[in-house]
């Protein structure tokens, strides 16, 4: 179980990662700021300068990023 402060990435395959606390973030200043205490998402919004994260609510749609190896053909289902 995750607590506040830590977050994590779900890949497709199930896999996930946990950004730890003195890994790379981009966050928003403010941000990570769990308002409502049910944000356990994040989101990258851009400023018009800026793509910085913010933690959100995971019932939130976005789009998405996905990560591919060049020269492969990959279908992307969803
Ligand atoms: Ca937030």
């Amino acid at each position: 179980m995750l607590s506040e402060n830590e977050f994590r990435w779900f890949f497709e395959n199930g896999h996930s990662e946990v950004i730890p606390h003195n890994g790379y973030t981009n966050f928003e200043t403010g941000q990570p700021d769990n308002t409502g205490a049910f944000e356990h998402c994040i989101e990258i919004r851009y400023n018009g300068h800026n793509a910085l994260w913010n933690d959100r609510n995971c019932d939130a749609v976005r789009n998405f990023i996905c990560e591919a190896k060049l020269g492969v053909q990959t279908e992307i289902v969803g």
